[in-house]
């Protein structure tokens, strides 16, 4: 069985020869207009970065080196005895842009779970803060605390040539993505649950099993949804406000820990990552208003109650896509497998918005996607399960963002990628620019 850095090494001269044939041949070569309305609108659509591990249709929604969710689901590896797709197997398909095996998805679930004890002094930082510092706030800290951990930045401080860059990143890379789960889940144990004790990192686990057990859940069902959440939150694109986060600061040459820290902190904005949290504080306020039984026509008050006082709904919307993101139906899907979910008040009260709240956006007439986003459902799931402090769910969502924003810093180092450093313009630059006055 090849192991994952044997088959990136197999990958990376092919890669880095299709860079150096598109730099010498296309170098000049135009791929869009910049126009004013992307300057002062977000950068909005505008091309201007690398990023292999995935590309965002506006229509179709992503695909993971050109695989769709339900490709995905089909074929690579999930846990033994489960059905849904292993973040373990995303990560190699993110990595290598290959689908695994199966023994090459149980090698690395055993190499995370060796690699995925937390040193001493980062569960002391943990244990050691408030609990109601917010528990976005906690896990940055944590991972810029274990950046007195990187191999990437001591080797550097050697000095190694840019040719190895790349090692010693995936090196820092795997070392963080084991350890995420036994940070986020002390984060949680010592939040909600204080002094509660945690188990140690099981050998026979996989990431998200040994995740859920930490968290103190020993439901299967849970599991495995935890297992299909992280894996598809693994990636959309590199523009994404945490993505790209992660790619500025590791431009830098700032070790992965420093760069998903600053990532981290991009996720815990509520247009972006904290729209879980924020969809469920929103369904809970209508379900204590309406009750839960509510009807379409309430729901549909309650959504121009929303937008009459001038706030967005949550979980609806995007900045690329243009229809229901399939992240969304993949979740939806696996409620609608299970009996037990489509019985929830909570779940149906997400289906019955889903039902009305595109027309009263398309009616609304502001934003360019009233169809839902993944976050319109994936809390309520955590919710009925149990696991009901919402403040948490962005947690979540940064244990699985890590798949996506620092295999990507594995292939900027293997690519050589420059520090980053667009150009930016005031009004007058931008008046003198266009001859406007
Ligand atoms: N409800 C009400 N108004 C909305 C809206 C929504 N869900 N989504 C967009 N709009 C408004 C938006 O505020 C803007 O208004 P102004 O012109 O007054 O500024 C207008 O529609 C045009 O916006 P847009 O071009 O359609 O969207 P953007 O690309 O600017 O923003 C989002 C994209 C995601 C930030 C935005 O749709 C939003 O705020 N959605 C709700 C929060 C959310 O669910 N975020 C999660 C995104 C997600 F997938 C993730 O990162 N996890």
């Amino acid at each position: 069985t090849q192991s994952l850095k044997e088959v990136l090494q197999d990958v990376v001269p092919a890669k880095q020869e299709q860079l150096k044939k598109l730099k010498a041949e296309h170098a000049q070569t135009v791929i869009g207009d910049v126009k004013v309305e992307q300057v002062v609108g977000g950068m909005r659509g505008l091309k201007a970065m690398l990023w292999e591990a995935s590309v965002l249709d506006p229509n179709e929604g992503i695909r993971f080196h050109g695989m769709t969710i339900p490709e995905c689901q089909k074929h690579l590896p999930a846990a033994p005895g489960g059905k849904e797709i292993l973040p373990e197997s995303m990560l190699w398909l993110l990595l290598t842009g290959q689908v695994p095996t199966e023994s090459q998805v149980r090698q690395l679930s055993a190499e995370l779970a060796a690699k995925g004890a937390l040193p001493s002094y980062v569960e002391k930082l943990i244990d050691s803060l408030p609990n109601n510092l917010h528990p976005m706030t906690q896990l940055g800290m944590g991972v810029a605390a274990l950046n007195k951990e990187s191999v990437f930045a001591e080797a550097y401080e050697k000095g190694i040539k840019k040719s190895e860059y790349w090692h010693y990143t995936l090196e820092d890379c795997l070392n963080l993505i084991a350890r995420l789960p036994a940070l986020a889940a002390r984060i949680y144990r010592n939040v909600y649950n204080p002094g509660a004790p945690i188990p140690e990192v099981s050998s026979d686990l996989d990431l998200v099993g040994n995740y859920a057990r930490m968290l103190g859940f020993a439901n299967e069902d849970l599991t495995e949804y935890l297992r299909l959440y992280i894996a598809i939150h693994g990636d959309h694109e590199g523009g994404n406000a945490s993505a790209h986060t992660a790619h500025l600061v590791g431009s830098t040459l700032s070790d992965p820990y420093l760069s998903y820290s600053a990532a981290l902190y991009a996720l815990a904005g509520p247009l972006h990552g904290l729209a879980n949290q924020e969809v469920l504080r929103w369904q809970l306020a209508m379900q204590k208003e309406l009750g839960d039984n509510v009807t379409h026509d309430q729901i549909k008050d309650y959504l121009w109650k929303t937008l009459k006082s001038g706030q967005v709904v949550p979980g609806y919307g995007h900045g690329v896509l243009r229809n229901p993101d399939p992240r969304f139906m993949a979740l939806q899907e696996f409620c609608d497998a299970r009996p037990e979910l489509l019985k929830s008040p909570i779940i149906q009260m997400v289906k019955k918005t889903y039902e009305v709240a595109p027309g009263v956006l398309k009616e609304h007439g502001k934003t360019k996607n009233p169809y839902p986003n993944v976050d319109a459902t994936s809390g309520c799931v955590l919710y009925h399960y149990g696991l009901t402090q919402f403040k948490y769910y962005t947690v979540i969502f940064g244990v699985s963002r890590a798949l996506g924003a620092l295999t990507q810093l594995v292939w900027a180092r293997a690519l050589g990628l420059p520090i980053e450093r667009p150009k930016s313009l005031s009004m007058d630059a931008i008046e003198k620019l266009i001859g406007a006055s």
